[in-house]
C-alpha cells in the first residue's frame, strides 16, 4: 500500500480524499493557493504546500505538482474532480515519472475525452449509442444530408466537448446551417478543435449514470445508478440513487452495458458511464467520465462501499475481491449541492464571510463540506460549498429527511441555494418522481420563496433597514 499521497485538489473533495487516506493509514500532502490558505483541507493534511501563482494556476501546473510530489516523496497523486482529473497529459506525466496516478490510464482518459472516438468504441463493443453520424462531419452540407437521413430534431455536439459544452439543437435545416457554424467556432474556441458530430435529439430524457469499478486484474463491476436529471445549465443540483424510473430488469441490462463499456475502454479504477433514457425506456450511451464525481457519495450511501478507498486500493494493485453478486443497494440516497449562489439573481455566485454556520445532523445525514463560521468564501472557484447527503429506507423517508435537513442547515452572510432546494422538496411533482432534465426550466415558481424564514434574520433585516433609514 502507498505510504504517502498528494491530493491535487481543493475544497470539499480534498477533505474527502484526505479522510479516505487517514482510514487507510496513508499520509497526505495538500497543495493550496493563497486564496485557500484558510481552507479546512489545508489543516487536515499532514503536510501542505503553497503553490502559485494566483488562485488557479498552481492547481493546474502539472510539472510543478509532479516535481513537488517527487521532492516530498509521495507514491501516488489523487486528482479529485475538475482541475487535472481528466487531463491525459497529467496522467501521462505521472506514469513517466514513476508516480501512481489514482485513476485510469492516460490512454483511457484520452479515448473517452474524444466523444467521437468514445462513440465508435462503444458501437463496436455493442453498447447502444444514440443514432447519429459515424465519425465527425466535414462540413455543413454533409451534416444536412445526414440530418435528413436520421430525421429532425438533431443535436450537434463537439467532439472535444462534454458536460454540456458545445451543444446545439436543430429542428430543421435552416437551424442546422446556422448552428453548425456556431457549434464549430464555439468548439474551436473552447477545445481547440472544431470537430463536431450529429445525434438524433432525444426529447426530455433522463440522465442516468452507472458507477463502475475496475481493477488491474480484469475485474469490472457496477455499483448501480444515479439519476442526475435535476440540472440547470448542465450543472447538477440534486442526485438520487437508485433511479425511480428503472426496474430491476432495466437496471441489470444497463449495468451490464456499463460494464461492457468499461471493458471496451480498457478501463481501470472508478468511472461513470452516462446514459440518456427516453420516455420509452430506451437507453443510449452518452459519455464516460474518467474521474471520481461530485455525486459519488450517494452510491457510497446505498452500497456502503467507500469509493475513494477503492480507488486507492485499485491504484495500488489490489484486486477488487468482490463479484457483482456482493454489491447490494439498500434504500435510497439523495445529494443536494449547496452552492453559494443567489437563485433569484440567475444563480449568481456569491462570495464573502460566512457569519453563521450550523450543519444538520441526526440519522442518515452526511455533510461533505468546505466551510465554517468566519470562513471567507473566495470568489475564484466553483460555488459549491457543501454537499448534503441523506439516506433513508424508502423514497418518502429520503425526501422528508432531506427536507428537515435543509430546514436545519444554517448558513448566513452569503446567499445559498438552500431555500431553493427546500422549495423542490415541497414540490408535488418532485415528490411524485415526476422529473426529467427539463424539470428546473419548467418550474420558475421554485424561485418564489421567502428570503428570510428565520425570525433572527427578520430582526437583522429590520435593524439594517432602520440603520439605513437613519443614515440617509
Ligand atoms: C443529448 C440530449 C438529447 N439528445 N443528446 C447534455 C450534456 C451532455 N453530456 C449531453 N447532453 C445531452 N445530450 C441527445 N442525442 C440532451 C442532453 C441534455 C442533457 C443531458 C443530461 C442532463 C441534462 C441535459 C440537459 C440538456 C440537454
Amino acid at each position: 500500500m502507498f505510504k504517502k499521497v498528494l491530493v491535487a485538489n481543493r475544497g470539499e473533495i480534498a477533505t474527502r480524499l484526505i479522510r479516505a487516506c487517514k482510514e487507510l493509514g496513508i499520509a497526505t500532502v495538500a497543495i493550496y493557493s493563497e486564496a485557500d490558505a484558510t481552507s479546512l483541507y489545508v489543516k487536515k493534511a499532514d503536510e501542505s504546500y503553497l503553490v502559485g501563482p494566483g488562485p488557479i494556476e498552481g492547481y493546474l501546473n502539472i510539472h510543478r505538482i509532479v516535481d513537488l510530489a517527487l521532492k516530498v516523496g509521495v507514491d501516488a497523486i489523487h486528482p479529485g474532480y475538475g482541475f487535472l482529473s481528466e487531463k491525459p497529459s497529467f496522467a501521462e506525466l505521472c506514469e513517466k515519472k514513476g508516480i501512481t496516478f489514482i485513476g485510469p490510464t492516460s490512454q483511457a482518459i484520452a479515448d473517452m475525452g474524444d466523444k467521437v472516438r468514445a462513440r465508435e468504441m462503444m458501437k463496436k463493443a455493442g453498447v447502444p449509442i444514440v443514432p447519429g453520424s459515424e465519425g465527425s462531419l466535414k462540413n455543413t452540407d454533409e451534416a444536412a444530408v445526414f440530418a435528413k437521413e436520421i430525421g429532425y430534431p438533431v443535436m450537434i455536439k463537439a467532439s472535444g466537448g462534454g458536460g454540456g459544452r458545445g451543444l446545439r439543437v436543430a429542428r430543421g435545416e435552416k437551424e442546422l446551417v446556422k448552428n453548425m457554424d456556431i457549434a464549430q467556432s464555439e468548439s474551436r474556441a473552447a477545445f481547440g478543435i472544431s470537430e463536431v458530430f450529429l445525434e438524433k435529439y432525444i426529447e426530455r430524457p433522463h440522465h442516468i449514470e452507472f458507477q463502475i469499478l475496475a481493477d488491474k486484474h480484469g475485474n469490472v463491476i457496477h455499483l448501480g445508478e444515479r439519476d442526475c436529471s435535476i440540472q440547470r445549465r448542465h450543472q447538477k443540483i440534486i442526485e438520487i440513487s437508485p433511479s425511480l424510473i428503472l426496474d430491476a430488469d432495466l437496471r441489470d441490462k444497463m449495468g451490464m452495458a456499463a460494464v461492457k463499456a468499461a471493458k471496451a475502454a480498457n478501463y481501470v479504477n472508478a468511472g461513470t458511464v452516462e446514459f440518456l433514457v427516453d420516455d420509452k425506456k430506451n437507453f443510449y450511451f452518452l459519455e464516460m467520465n474518467t474521474r471520481i464525481q461530485v455525486e459519488h457519495t450517494i452510491t457510497e450511501e446505498v452500497t456502503g462501499i467507500d469509493l475513494v478507498k477503492k480507488q486507492i486500493e485499485i491504484a495500488a494493485g489490489k484486486p477488487l475481491n468482490m463479484g457483482q453478486d456482493k454489491v447490494k443497494a439498500r434504500g435510497f440516497a439523495m445529494e443536494c449541492r449547496i452552492c453559494a449562489e443567489d437563485p433569484k439573481n440567475s444563480f449568481r455566485p456569491n462570495s464573502g464571510r460566512v457569519t453563521a454556520y450550523y450543519s444538520p445532523g441526526g440519522i442518515g445525514v452526511r455533510i461533505d463540506g468546505a466551510i465554517y463560521k468566519d470562513y471567507v468564501i473566495p470568489g475564484f472557484y466553483d460555488s459549491m460549498v457543501a454537499k448534503l447527503v441523506v439516506r433513508g429506507r424508502d423514497w418518502n423517508e429520503v425526501v422528508s429527511r432531506m427536507h428537515r435537513s435543509l430546514d436545519e442547515f444554517v448558513i448566513r452572510g452569503v446567499k445559498t441555494t438552500i431555500p431553493f432546494l427546500r422549495k423542490i422538496m415541497n414540490d408535488p411533482d418532485f415528490i411524485n418522481g415526476n422529473f426529467d432534465t427539463g424539470y428546473i426550466d419548467r418550474k420558475p415558481e421554485l424561485l418564489n420563496y421567502a428570503e428570510f424564514e428565520d425570525p433572527i434574520d427578520k430582526v437583522a433585516a429590520i435593524s439594517a433597514a432602520i440603520a439605513a433609514y437613519h443614515r440617509f
